[in-house]
C-alpha cells in the first residue's frame, strides 16, 4: 500500500482505527495526515502494522485513540518499520495500557527525526527489549515518560517545546525558537518536508551548524522567511571545454552575504568548500579538469543567520577528437577498423566511425548506415566495415562524444584501399583452370589461369585480344574481367 499526500480522518474500527496493514503486506506513507481515528476494541488508534515492511515519513499522526495499546501507531509482530520526520501529537491509548504515541510489540523499528508531544502512558512503549533504534527525536509534555527505555539505542534525542504555530487548530509548523530546529540528522532524512520545502535550512547558532546540517525534527522544516536567504536554483554547466566548465545558477535571494561553492568529480557532492563568492554572483569557472569527466557543483546562499540547502547540478568536460583509426585486412568490399589508442579520452568514451568516401556511418554489425552508432573503443574492437566499394581508396575517421552526449569534431582520417577483383570467365566449349575469381591488392599481381577447350574444340582468344591460353595479369589497379573464347569446332553444337 502506498499513501501519498492523503488524509485519513475520523474513522473507527475494532483494530487499527485509521489503517490496518495486515500480515504479508508492505506500506509506505508520506506527506499524509492520520488524525482523529479510533480503535474501539483492540490496538492501534491511527494505524496498526502487522506486515513485513512499513515506511512512514513526512507524516502527521494526531489525536488518534485506542482502548488498548498504541494510540497513534501499533507495530505488532511485524517486520521492519522506519518512521522518520513525523510529528505525533495528542494520541491516546487506553487507560492502564501503554504507548500513547507508539506501541511496539515483537517488531523491529527505526524511529528518527520525529516529534512526540502530548502523550501519556509513555510516548513510545516497547514491550520487548533491544529490537528498535531511536535517534534524533524530540519529546515534550509526555507526563508518564518519553519511553519505557527498552530501546537498543536511543541517541541524540532532545527535550523541549516544539513551539507549534497553532496545534489546537492543526497547524504543526515550527516557530522560531522551537526545540526541534536543526536537531535532526541528515541520514535518511527526506529531501523535502511535508510542504515540499527542501531540507535543510540551517539557522546558524541553533542546533547543528555547518554543511549538510540543520535538519529539523518533525514533518516541517522551519523556514525563517526573509531571514535566511532563499537557496539558488538551476545550477548547471553553461559551457565546457575539454579542461574546464563554466557553471551558472539563478540567484533567488536579496539578503545573501555571498555564495558558498562546493565542487567535486562524480555526482556525490563532497562537502568541501571550493570557493566563496560575493553577493549576486551567478557564475563560476573551474579549469585544469580531466577530459570527458563528470563534475558536480553545489551552491548555497548564506548570510550571518544561516543558509538553506545546497542547490546542485552536474556537467561534463568535452571529449577530445579521436586520433586516426588503424585500417587493415582489405577485401573487395570491406576493411577492418580499429579505433586508435592514445587520444587522451577515458576508456568509457564512446565513438562513432565515419566512412568519408561513402558518406555513411558504421553500424554495430559493421554495415553502413545514415545514423551514428556510439560504442566504446573496447566494444567496437576490430570492426569489419562492409558494404564498401571495391578498388577504392577509402577515408575513415572517428568521432568521440562525452558523457553528456556532446560530440567532438571528427578526428583525422586514415586511408586504405579495398581490394580489386580479377574475374576470368569461359565462353561455351571451354573452362578456366586456375582461380577464376581473384582478390588482388592495389598494384598486385594475379595468379596464372589457363583457358582449356572442351575436347573437339579450340581456344581462340581472350576478350582483351590475348591469344595465349595461359595468362598472368600483373600490376592490377582496377577491377578486371576477361572471357576466354572458343571456336565453333566439330563439337560446338554439342557444347553450346
Ligand atoms: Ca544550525
Ligand atoms: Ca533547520
Ligand atoms: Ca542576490
Amino acid at each position: 500500500m502506498t499513501l501519498i499526500s492523503s488524509r485519513v480522518y475520523g474513522n473507527s474500527a475494532e483494530v487499527g482505527g485509521g489503517i490496518n496493514v495486515r500480515s504479508d503486506s508492505c506500506a509506505t506513507l508520506t506527506f499524509s495526515t492520520i488524525s482523529n481515528n479510533s480503535a474501539k476494541k483492540y490496538n492501534g488508534g491511527g494505524l496498526i502494522f502487522r506486515g513485513d515492511y512499513l515506511e512512514v515519513s513526512d507524516c502527521k499522526i494526531i489525536g488518534n485513540t485506542t482502548v488498548l495499546n498504541g494510540g497513534g501507531l501499533c507495530l505488532y509482530s511485524s517486520g521492519f518499520a522506519t518512521i522518520i520526520n513525523c510529528t505525533l501529537s495528542g494520541n491516546q491509548c487506553g487507560e492502564s495500557y501503554q504507548g500513547g504515541g507508539i506501541y511496539i510489540y515483537n517488531s523491529f523499528s527505526e524511529i528518527t527525526n520525529t516529534i512526540f508531544e502530548g502523550h501519556d502512558n509513555y510516548a513510545i512503549y516497547e514491550s520487548d527489549s533491544d529490537l528498535s533504534n531511536l535517534s534524533h527525536c524530540l519529546f515534550f509534555n509526555n507526563p508518564d515518560g518519553d519511553s519505557n527505555g527498552n530501546f537498543n539505542a536511543a541517541t541524540n534525542c532532545v527535550s523541549g517545546d516544539p513551539l507549534f504555530v497553532d496545534a489546537a487548530n492543526g497547524d504543526f509548523h515550527l516557530q522560531d525558537g522551537s526545540a526541534a530546529i536543526d536537531c535532526g540528522t541528515s541520514i535518511s532524512a527526506p529531501a523535502t518536508d511535508m510542504d515540499g520545502v527542501a531540507r535543510p535550512v540551517d539557522r546558524y547558532g541553533v542546533g547543528y551548524d555547518g554543511e549538510n546540517e540543520g535538519y529539523d525534527i518533525g514533518a516541517y522544516e522551519c523556514l525563517f522567511a526573509g531571514i535566511i536567504p532563499d537557496a539558488p536554483s538551476d545550477v548547471a554547466a553553461t559551457s565546457a571545454t575539454t579542461q574546464s566548465i563554466t557553471w551558472g545558477w539563478q540567484d533567488n535571494s536579496d539578503n545573501e552575504t555571498g555564495f558558498t561553492i562546493y565542487f567535486t568529480s562524480g555526482t556525490e557532492l563532497s562537502w568541501t568548500v571550493a570557493d566563496t563568492l560575493t553577493t549576486n554572483t551567478t557564475s563560476w569557472t573551474t579549469s585544469s579538469l580531466a577530459v570527458n569527466t563528470q563534475y558536480t557543483l553545489g551552491v548555497r546562499a548564506f548570510n550571518n543567520m544561516g543558509a538553506r540547502y545546497c542547490a546542485q547540478g552536474d556537467g561534463w568536460t568535452l571529449a577530445l577528437p579521436p586520433v586516426a583509426p588503424t585500417l587493415s585486412n582489405p577485401t573487395p568490399f570491406s576493411l577492418d577498423v580499429t579505433i586508435g589508442a592514445g587520444d587522451g579520452n577515458p576508456a568509457y568514451t564512446k565513438y562513432a566511425v565515419y566512412c568519408d568516401t561513402m558518406g555513411l556511418w558504421a553500424q554495430a554489425n559493421g554495415t553502413l548506415g545514415s545514423s551514428k552508432v556510439w560504442q566504446t573503443a573496447a566494444n567496437w574492437g576490430t570492426a569489419t566495415i562492409s558494404g564498401l566499394s571495391g578498388g577504392t581508396l577509402h577515408r575513415i575517421a572517428v568521432m568521440a562524444r562525452n558523457g553528456d552526449g556532446i560530440e567532438s569534431a571528427l578526428g583525422p582520417a586514415a586511408e586504405a584501399r579495398t581490394q580489386m577483383t580479377l574475374t576470368y570467365n569461359a565462353a561455351p566449349c571451354g573452362i578456366i583452370e586456375g582461380d577464376a575469381v581473384q582478390w588482388i591488392d592495389y598494384g598486385g599481381d594475379g595468379s596464372p589461369v589457363t583457358a582449356v577447350p572442351v575436347l573437339g574444340n579450340f581456344f581462340v582468344d581472350w576478350s582483351d585480344g590475348l591469344t595465349t591460353t595461359t595468362r598472368v595479369d600483373t600490376n592490377i589497379t582496377t577491377n578486371l574481367n576477361f572471357t576466354a573464347n572458343f571456336n565453333p569446332g566439330v563439337a560446338w553444337i554439342l557444347c553450346k
